[in-house]
C-alpha cells in the first residue's frame, strides 16, 4: 500500500486558525483607525464582550489578552492559597497559574473515559491546605461537572474550570461555562473561536466579575485610585475585531469539524489497537481536537507520530508528558506515577489527529490511509 502512498506535499499541520477575510478585517482596522483607540476596553472590546455574554446567556465575562492570564487572575480573585486539587493531563498552563500564585497544584488521577479530572480521586487529596479544585474540559469534553461539585460543596472549596478547549462544549444543553465558580476560556489561534491571542473568564458571582474587572486593569478604580495589586490582562482593539469576525464563523466551523470527526470515526474504527474517545450522554463537544488512543498492540503511538511524520502530517500528543512529570513538579508527592497510572496510559497512547473545518474530505481520507498503512505493516 506504500507505493500508492505519497507525502502530502504542502504540510497538514494539527491545526489552522478560522480567518475571516482580510477585507472584512481592513473594514474594522479601518474603524480603528478612524477612533485612534487600541486598547483600554474600547468600542470593539465592548462589542465582542457583548456578543459573547450573549452567546453563552451570561453577563458576568470578562475578557483577557489569554486564557493564561485570566486563569491567573482569577486565582487572585478568589484568594486561592496553599493547595489546589487538578490534572496533570493538560497544558503547561494550568499548574503554572498556581505556581505563579504561590499555590502548589497537587495531581488527581483522570477518567479514562472522559480523560478529565476523576471526581473518584479528589477526596483523597484534600487536606487542610486545599483552597479548590482546577479541572479542565480536555480536547473540550467536559468533566463531570456534577460529581466534581457535589465534593466540593461538601469540604466547602471552591471549583474553577480550564475551559480552554471548550468553547461550544454543552451539559444537559446548558454551556459549560455555567458551572462552578468560574470558567476560563482560551481564544488562541489554535483554538475554535479565536481573537489571535485572547481569553475571557466567566465567573458565577457578580461582585467577583467586579474584582476581576479591577484585577485585570492593574486594580485601577479612577485616575486617582489603586485599590488593589492588578496586572495589565486587557484585550486590545485589534484582537477584539478580529473575534467580532471569526464568531460570526464559529457555527460553520464546528459544523465542518463535525465531518471531518465522522469520517475520520468512521474510517478509523476497523482498526484494531486505535478507540477514538466516545462523548458521554448528556454532553456536547466542542470539537476542539479529535484524540485518537492506539494501544501498543501493532504499532506504538510514537511510530505513528513518526510515520505521519514522513508523510508530512504533523499530528500532536497532546498532552504528553504529563505535567506531574515536568522538572518542576516531579518532586511534589502527588506527582509520583504510581498515583496516576490512568493519567500516564493516556499520555502514552494519545495522539491529537489534524482537525479543523479547511481541511478537505480527500485530505482526511489520506490520513486515514496512511493510519491504516502505519498499523499493518
Ligand atoms: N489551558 C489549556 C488546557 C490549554 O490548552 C491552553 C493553551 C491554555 C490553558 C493557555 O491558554 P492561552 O494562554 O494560550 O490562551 C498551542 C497553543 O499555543 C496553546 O494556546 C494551546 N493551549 C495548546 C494546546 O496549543 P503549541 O505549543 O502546541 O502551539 P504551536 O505553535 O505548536 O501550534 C500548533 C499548530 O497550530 C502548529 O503546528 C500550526 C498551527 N498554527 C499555530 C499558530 C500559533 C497555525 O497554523 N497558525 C498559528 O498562528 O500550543
Amino acid at each position: 500500500m506504500a507505493g500508492t502512498l505519497q507525502a502530502f506535499d504542502e504540510p497538514i499541520y494539527v491545526t489552522r486558525p478560522l480567518l475571516p477575510s482580510i477585507d472584512d478585517y481592513k473594514g474594522q482596522l479601518q474603524e480603528i483607525w478612524q477612533s485612534q483607540w487600541l486598547t483600554n476596553v474600547g468600542a470593539k472590546h465592548v462589542a465582542l464582550q457583548d456578543a459573547l455574554a450573549n452567546f453563552f446567556e451570561n453577563e458576568n465575562i470578562a475578557l483577557f489578552n489569554n486564557g493564561t492570564t485570566a486563569l491567573f487572575t482569577a486565582c487572585r480573585a478568589f484568594r486561592l492559597s496553599g493547595e489546589v486539587i487538578t490534572t496533570p493531563f493538560t497544558f503547561p498552563a494550568t499548574p503554572h497559574v498556581l505556581s505563579w500564585n504561590h499555590i502548589t497544584p497537587v495531581f488527581a488521577d483522570i477518567d479514562p473515559l472522559t480523560m478529565t479530572l476523576d471526581p473518584g480521586k479528589i477526596e483523597q487529596l484534600i487536606t487542610d491546605r486545599t483552597s479548590a479544585i482546577l479541572a479542565v474540559h480536555a480536547y473540550g469534553i467536559p468533566c463531570d461537572v456534577e460529581r466534581i461539585q457535589s465534593v466540593a460543596d461538601r469540604y466547602s472549596l471552591r471549583v474553577l474550570y480550564d475551559a480552554a478547549h471548550a468553547f461550544g462544549a454543552r451539559i444537559e444543553g446548558r454551556p459549560v461555562t455555567d458551572f462552578g465558580d468560574a470558567t476560563m476560556l482560551s481564544f488562541h489561534a489554535t483554538k475554535l473561536f479565536h481573537t489571535a491571542e485572547g481569553g475571557a473568564l466567566f465567573v458565577r458571582d457578580p461582585l467577583v466579575k467586579d474584582r476581576v474587572d479591577l484585577l485585570k486593569n492593574f486594580g485601577i478604580k479612577d485616575e486617582l485610585t489603586v485599590l488593589m495589586p492588578g496586572i495589565n490582562g486587557k484585550l486590545s482593539e485589534l484582537h477584539a475585531a478580529l473575534g467580532l469576525l471569526t464568531l460570526k464563523m464559529v457555527a460553520g466551523e464546528r459544523k465542518n469539524r463535525q465531518v471531518v470527526a465522522e469520517i475520520y470515526r468512521s474510517r478509523l474504527a476497523d482498526i484494531d489497537g486505535i478507540s477514538v474517545p466516545n462523548i458521554r450522554c448528556g454532553v456536547e463537544n466542542s470539537y476542539q481536537n479529535f484524540p485518537i488512543l492506539i494501544e501498543d498492540k501493532h504499532v506504538t503511538r510514537d511510530e505513528v507520530f513518526e510515520g505521519l511524520r514522513q508523510f508530512n502530517v504533523f499530528s500532536r500528543k497532546y498532552f504528553y508528558p504529563l505535567c506531574s512529570d515536568y522538572s518542576c513538579y516531579r518532586m511534589l508527592p502527588s506527582a509520583h506515577p504510581s498515583y496516576l497510572p490512568i493519567a500516564h496510559k493516556v499520555a502514552s497512547q494519545v495522539l491529537c489527529l489534524p482537525f479543523y473545518g479547511a481541511l478537505k474530505e480527500d485530505i482526511v481520507t489520506r490520513i486515514c490511509d496512511i493510519i491504516h498503512y502505519l498499523v499493518d505493516k
